[in-house]
């Protein structure tokens, strides 16, 4: 049987919202992935979990102004214990100048914006993760 994607889902930080969370834990649940949901967590214990859980993918929710300190940080400390083979997706409210520093300074595979649909964040993270 084909190994299913596993993905470790968190809210960056003390991010309060959490539909958006919820929402897209859902959809890649009934798309056919394995989805750890752990709550509001820091760097060092998402990437402590993504270890334990065997990761393919961390996704990180963030509206709560969080995103450019933390979540380059997981993927710092991924890098740091030559983790580089778990890709690291973001949603959530920032400008878009920041959802691109993300994704080309920060080494974040891809930030996903309110409204972007389901189908397109299924698609992304199932062919990163092909990539790989
Ligand atoms: C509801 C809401 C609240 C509720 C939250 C209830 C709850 N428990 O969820 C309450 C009233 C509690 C609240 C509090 C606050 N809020 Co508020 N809130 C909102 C609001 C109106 C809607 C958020 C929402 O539920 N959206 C619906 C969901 C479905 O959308 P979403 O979360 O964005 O998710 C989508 C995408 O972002 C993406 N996505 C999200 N996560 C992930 C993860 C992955 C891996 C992927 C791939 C995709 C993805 O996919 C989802 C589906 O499209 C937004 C305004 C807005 N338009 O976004 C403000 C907003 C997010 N809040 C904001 C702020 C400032 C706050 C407070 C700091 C206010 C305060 N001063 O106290 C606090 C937060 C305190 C904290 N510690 O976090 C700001 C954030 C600004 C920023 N990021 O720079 C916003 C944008 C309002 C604004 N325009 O200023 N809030």
């Amino acid at each position: 049987m084909e190994r299913k994607i596993r993905v470790v889902m968190a809210k960056l930080g003390l991010d309060i919202h959490w539909r958006g969370v919820y929402l897209v834990s859902q959809f890649l649940k009934d798309s056919g992935m394995e989805v750890i949901y752990l709550g509001n967590k820091f760097p060092e214990q998402i990437v402590e979990a993504a270890v334990e859980e065997d990761a393919d993918v961390i996704g990180l929710s963030s509206l709560g102004g969080s995103h450019l300190t933390l979540g380059p940080k997981v993927v710092r400390l991924l890098k740091e214990r030559g983790l580089d083979h778990i890709k690291v997706f973001m949603g959530g409210v920032m400008a878009p100048k920041d959802a691109r520093s993300l994704e080309e300074e920060h080494g974040i595979a891809k930030v996903y914006l309110p409204d972007t649909p389901m189908q397109v964040i299924i698609d992304g993270i199932r062919s990163t993760v092909a990539l790989a």
